[in-house]
């Protein structure tokens, strides 16, 4: 008897001990460096140069460098908003399209050397590195291809210059954490003093593979940037919006800095692409990327740089503001109060995580064992997740309150490192006894945020749909604060009526008969057709219904389809 019940709990060891394997990687995974990267989240860019003197955005490259002349640069109170802001790093504009150099390059004299700021002795990325190592953040340069100043530019000499300017930046400022290459080539310049149009090919001109290797070589850490990577792709816009789906992955080498006419390809990536290009999303917080002090007053709101978040951060991409420093060379009191407007929007919004301390199941994890239990996601560490049996490639989770709280936002993140699986996913949430979907969504990649409108309830449920078994590390839970923004109504060439706001939060509600809307109304869930002639009419709400927005009406006539 005895030797029976030791077999039986020998047995049972076994099997509790048996090997569960990891799952494989699937489709393209990141590098180290790409890892790294995943884990910043939002980022300052500077554009600085003549043109901020010159009231111009691109400069033609005959600018004097005495032009260049700020009256109270300070790089320090750029690195203490940034750091203020909540933001990990600054990219800066080394040199733009101008040509002109913010360090004393031992390659050219069109450079801060001869400006009278700091007497020609000045070097701002010295200064910059120099702040930005006192305020814990990283630095990142903008080396523009395309400069209308030199005199070579479009000859095989031009691209010595170019790989020796590089070499300076990535060797004399410390660790780089970016280089950004700009895809911009428009053509004309001063070129020395030709004044004439001088066309590259934008594919082979700067012969990328060997420009690449110099970075390789000197920052191995460092991501470069462009429409083509090799390690972060441009968003196919400059307006700070990823849009859903966002695939980190995309199809190698139909994409070079410049390629032209691929936005929407770079603005999705290819889900079955075959090398991991993850996404940046840049904006301005002015419509200028160059200070004009026409725009002090058209600073983004909070409601368009909190959409902004849900579309970059929120929207498996990192988000690169750009603040431009003014004549002074200092950030202007009024880009700094919106920025400290957002960070405590960003405060308010993600203190109190109301998963944390929940109970979480799911349908089904891995050989059943507590390595991929749903648990793992609830854990803080980010090395850690839920993941099913290989040949389940759906799943649900749920999530147990304990009793019912108000929410109206979700964080959810797949473990990258081994390849982007979720294809599609959709939250419910549970009233009187019975699940109701309150959204809906393709991609999660390494980061989404999904707003939602604001629901009490005590559990939750996402189900996920993967191309391999899903693997999911975190999932936060939170109630936003709700920001109003006023309807915009638009009609697409093909009669898709599509309702939205600078804001991610409001409900909307809509008649198409000429009545007032009200919450009794038809509730705006996606672009509806409506290809007759006709009066829209749409308002939103907010906090439940609470507050609402003015009535927005747009007559439409039919459109010529
Ligand atoms: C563009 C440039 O032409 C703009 O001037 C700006 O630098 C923006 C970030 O990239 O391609």
């Amino acid at each position: 008897m005895r030797k029976i019940h030791v077999l039986i709990v020998l047995f049972f060891i076994v099997v509790s001990c048996k090997q569960v394997t990891q799952p494989e990687p699937f489709g393209a995974v990141p590098s180290d460096r790409q890892i790294e990267w995943h884990k910043l989240k939002y980022y300052a860019f500077i554009h600085f140069s003549p043109n901020t003197f010159t009231d111009m955005e691109w400069g033609y490259g005959d600018e004097s460098p005495s032009d260049f002349n700020p009256t109270e640069l300070d790089c320090q109170q750029w690195a203490r908003v940034a750091s203020e802001a909540g933001m990990e790093g600054i990219m800066i504009t080394a040199k733009h399209h101008d040509g002109f150099c913010l360090w004393p390059s031992k390659h050219t004299e069109h450079s801060i050397k001869n400006s009278p700021w700091k007497d020609g002795t000045g070097d701002i990325l010295m200064d910059l590195k120099k702040a930005c190592d006192e305020y814990g953040l990283k630095l990142g340069m903008y080396l523009s291809p395309w400069d209308r100043n030199h005199a070579k530019y479009s000859t095989d000499e031009y691209i010595v210059y170019y790989r020796n300017q590089l070499k300076e930046l990535l060797t004399n400022y410390g660790e780089i954490f970016e280089v950004w290459f700009d895809g911009a080539n428009g053509g004309d310049g001063y070129y020395g003093g030709a004044r004439e149009t001088r066309r590259i090919d934008n594919k082979t001109y700067y012969d990328w593979e060997n420009t690449r290797k110099i970075v390789r070589e000197l920052q191995p850490m460092a991501c470069m940037f462009s429409d083509g990577g090799p390690d972060i792709r441009w968003i196919g816009n400059e307006r700070g919006y990823a849009f859903d789906p966002n695939w980190s992955t995309i199809m190698k080498n139909s994409f070079y800095p410049g390629v032209g006419g691929k936005n929407a390809q770079l603005q999705s990536g290819h889900e079955d692409g075959n090398s991991w290009l993850p996404a940046e999303v840049n904006t301005s917080i002015r419509p200028g990327w160059f200070y004009h002090k026409n725009q002090d007053d058209r600073v983004k709101s909070l409601n368009q740089l909190i959409d902004n978040w849900y579309h970059s951060v929120g929207m498996n991409g990192n988000f690169i503001l750009n603040i431009p420093p003014d004549q002074r060379g200092l950030f202007h009191e009024n880009d700094v109060q919106r920025l400290m407007e957002f960070k405590k929007y960003l405060d308010d919004a993600f203190t109190i995580n109301y998963a944390e301390g929940a109970s979480i199941k799911a349908t089904n994890y891995r050989g059943g064992s507590k390595k991929f239990s749903p648990a793992k996601i609830l854990d803080t560490d980010s090395e850690t997740y839920w993941a099913t049996d290989d040949d389940k490639l759906e799943g649900s989770i749920e999530i147990h309150f304990g009793k019912p709280v108000e929410i109206n936002a979700l964080l959810i993140q797949e473990y990258i490192a081994l390849g982007q699986r979720v294809r599609s996913f959709t939250i419910d949430f549970m009233i009187d006894g019975k699940y109701n979907q309150v959204n809906k969504g393709f991609t999660i990649g390494n980061r989404r945020l999904v707003k939602f409108r604001t629901i009490t309830s005590h559990k939750i449920r996402i189900n996920i749909d993967a191309k391999a078994c899903p693997l999911i590390s975190n999932i936060e839970v939170y109630r936003v604060p709700e920001m109003m923004g006023s309807p915009q109504i638009r009609r697409s060439k093909t009669g898709f009526v599509n309702i939205r706001s600078d804001s991610p939060d409001p409900v909307y509600f809509y008649t198409t008969d000429g009545s007032e809307p009200d919450k009794n109304s038809k509730v705006y869930s996606e672009p509806f057709e409506f290809k007759q002639q006709g009066i829209i009419k749409a308002k939103a709400y907010i906090n439940d219904g609470n507050q609402e927005s003015e009535t927005v009406i747009m007559k439409f006539d039919s459109p010529e389809i």
